[in-house]
C-alpha cells in the first residue's frame, strides 16, 4: 500500500526492490531463505526480506569480532559521544520507525513510538553508563599490594529478539553492549525482520560518520538456523535471548553447553491483586491496560487478576464495562486502543486457550471470539476476554492458570487474605513481574518482603506492564533469572578482571603461607 511504501522509503529502506537485504555486517546482503513481513492488521506482504545463510552467520560473526577489536579499545565515554548520536538519529525518526512498529508489528502508534522512545532512553542511560562503568579497589591482606576489579569488554554480544518488542529490546542490549565495548549481532524475530533492518540503517549511519566497522551492531535476519549459528558460535561469549519458555531452555542448554553466558527473557504470567483498601479509579485502569494494551502480547501483560472479596462485584462489573469501550481497529489510526493479534497462530492459540475455559466450566464475563465483521476480518482481531475459572487455584495441575497464553485473557480469582492471594501469585512456573494494588503500608511490606512476591519485578499501586529503562528488567523461575535495561544489568555484558598488583620489594604469600623450605 502507499501507506506502507511512505513509511518505509521515510526510512531508507529500498521498496523497489523485489527483495530487501536482511543482513548487515557493514555492507548489506543476504542470499539465504526469504522471509515474509505481513501486516497483522490487513494481511498485506510489505516486503520479501533476504536471510543469511549459514556462511554469511559465520561472516558476519568473524567481521564484528574485527569490529570488537577497533571499539574495544576506545575510551568508553568516546562509545558514548556515539550513543549520544545513535540517541539522535533514533529520536529523529522516532515517529515514522513508531509506525513501522505498528505497521509490522500491530501494536498500537502510541505504543510503537513509545518502543522507539524507550531505545532513546536507554542511549541517555548508556551515554551515563560510559562515564560510570566503574570497577573497585579492593583493600588486600599484604603490605605494598592493591587488588583492582576492572571491567573489560567481553568480545562480541549475540541478541536474539522476540516479535512483541521489536525495536526496544534490541535497545536495552545494544546499548549497554556498545558502551562495555563489545560488538553486537543481532537476530530479529522473522516476523518483524523491517523493524531490524531499520534500526541497523540507523545505527550504521552514525558508525560510519564516527569511522566504527558496521559490524559493531550488526543484523541477520533469519529463522532457527540463524538463531542457532549464533547461539552455538564459541565466538559468542555471551548471548542474549527473549522468547518462550521452551526455546529459551534449548538456548540456555546449548549456550551452558560450551560455558557461555546467557541472559533470559521467557514467559511472564503476570498477576496483579485488588486489596479492599486499593484506590480502583487507579486500579482499574492500570488493569486494563495491562490486560489489554499491547493487545495482551507483552512479557508483562496482567494475565491473572485476585481481587478481594469485598469489593469482586464491583470491581468485575466495572472492568467488563471497560473492556466494552475498548476502540479496535487499524492501530495506525490514534483512536484505536485494541489492534491485532500478530499472527494466524495466535489468533489459534487464542481460540484454543478460550475452548479450554469454557470446556472446564469457566465463566465466561466478556470476550471469548475473534471480530469477524468488516474490516476487521481481514486482520487478526480478537475480543479481550475475562474469564473466572471454575478453580480458582494455580498450583492444582491447572494449565489454565500455569501456561502463558500471548492473548488478552484476563483469569480472575477471589480471595479474602493477603496471603492466599500471595500464594497463588508465587505459584506458577514464570516470575515476570506482579503487581499489588492497597493503601494499606502493612500489605506493601508483606508484599515486597521475603513473604512477598517472588516474581523480578514487583509494583505496588503500578501495573505490570511497562517498566522504565531504570530499573533492571527480567523474571525468575522460568522467566530464566535475565535482567536487562537498568540496575546492574550492564556488569553482564564484561568479563571482569581481579587484579593483584604488587607495587613492593617483597613477595609474600596470601594467608602467610611459607614456601621458603
Ligand atoms: C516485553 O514484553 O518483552 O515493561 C518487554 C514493559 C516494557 C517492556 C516489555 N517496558 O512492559
Amino acid at each position: 500500500s502507499s501507506r506502507a511504501s511512505a513509511i518505509l522509503s521515510e526510512l531508507d529502506i529500498p521498496t523497489t526492490a523485489t527483495e530487501v537485504p536482511g543482513v548487515y555486517d557493514g555492507a548489506w546482503k543476504g542470499s539465504g531463505e526469504i522471509l515474509e513481513s505481513k501486516c497483522p492488521t490487513t494481511g498485506e506482504v510489505l516486503a520479501h526480506v533476504q536471510s543469511a545463510t549459514p556462511q554469511e552467520v559465520q561472516q558476519t560473526l568473524e567481521k564484528s569480532r574485527e569490529a570488537h577489536k577497533t571499539i574495544r579499545t576506545m575510551p568508553a565515554p568516546k562509545r558514548g559521544e556515539v550513543l549520544r548520536q545513535v540517541r539522535e538519529a533514533l529520536a529523529a525518526k522516532r515517529d515514522v520507525l513508531g509506525a513501522l512498529v505498528s505497521l509490522e508489528m500491530g501494536k498500537i502508534k502510541t505504543e510503537g513510538v513509545g518502543e522507539v522512545q524507550e531505545f532513546v532512553d536507554i542511549c541517555d542511560y548508556g551515554v551515563g553508563l560510559s562515564r560510570m562503568m566503574n570497577g573497585r579497589v579492593v583493600a588486600s591482606e599484604r603490605p605494598g599490594h592493591t587488588i583492582y576489579e576492572l571491567p573489560n569488554p567481553l568480545g562480541v554480544v549475540g541478541v536474539l529478539t522476540a516479535f512483541n518488542f521489536p525495536v526496544a529490546v534490541y535497545g536495552w542490549n545494544f546499548s549497554l553492549s556498545f558502551a562495555a565495548g563489545n560488538a553486537t549481532v543481532w537476530k530479529p524475530s522473522p516476523s518483524t525482520p523491517l523493524c531490524g533492518i531499520a534500526v541497523t540503517r540507523i545505527i550504521a549511519g552514525v558508525l560510519e560518520r564516527n569511522g566504527i566497522p558496521g559490524a559493531a551492531s550488526s543484523l541477520l535476519a533469519g529463522g532457527k538456523d540463524v538463531g542457532l549459528g549464533i547461539v552455538n558460535s564459541e565466538d559468542v561469549p555471551l548471548v542474549s535471548f527473549t522468547g518462550s519458555e521452551a526455546v529459551g531452555r534449548e538456548v540456555g542448554k546449548a549456550v551452558q553447553g560450551r560455558f557461555g553466558k546467557t541472559i533470559l527473557e521467557l514467559g511472564g504470567n503476570n498477576a496483579s491483586i485488588v486489596m479492599s483498601d486499593a484506590d480502583l479509579s487507579m486500579a482499574l485502569p492500570a488493569i486494563y491496560f495491562g490486560a489489554v494494551g499491547t493487545a495482551g502480547q507483552r512479557c508483562t501483560t496482567t494475565r491473572r487478576l485476585y481481587v478481594h472479596r469485598d469489593i469482586a462485584p464491583r470491581v468485575l462489573e466495572e472492568l467488563t464495562r471497560l473492556y466494552g469501550t475498548v476502540r479496535v481497529g487499524d492501530p495506525l489510526d490514534g483512536r484505536t486502543l485494541l489492534g491485532p493479534l500478530h499472527t494466524a497462530q495466535a489468533v489459534s492459540t487464542y481460540g484454543a486457550a478460550v475452548d479450554r475455559l469454557r470446556s472446564s466450566g469457566a465463566e465466561i464475563l466478556t470476550g471469548g471470539e475473534r471480530y469477524n465483521d468488516g474490516a476487521l476480518s481481514g486482520g487478526h482481531f480478537v475480543k479481550p476476554t475475562i474469564a473466572v475459572p471454575k478453580n480458582p487455584q494455580p498450583s492444582s495441575a491447572s494449565e489454565i492458570w500455569r501456561t502463558e497464553t500471548f492473548a488478552p485473557i484476563l483469569n480472575v480469582a477471589v480471595f479474602d487474605e493477603l496471603e492466599q492471594a500471595i500464594e497463588w501469585n508465587n505459584s506458577v512456573p514464570q516470575g515476570l513481574s506482579s503487581s499489588l494494588w492497597t493503601r494499606d503500608i502493612r500489605n506493601v511490606g508483606r508484599w515486597l518482603g521475603p513473604e512477598g512476591s517472588d516474581t523480578g519485578i514487583v509494583n505496588v499501586n503500578v501495573g505490570t506492564s511497562g517498566a522504565e529503562i531504570g530499573a533492571a528488567f527480567g523474571g525468575n523461575k522460568s522467566t530464566g533469572w535475565g535482567r536487562e535495561s537498568g540496575g546492574d544489568a550492564w556488569k553482564q555484558y564484561v568479563r571482569w578482571s581481579a587484579c593483584t598488583v604488587n607495587f613492593s620489594d617483597a613477595a609474600p604469600l596470601a594467608q602467610g603461607v611459607d614456601f621458603s623450605g
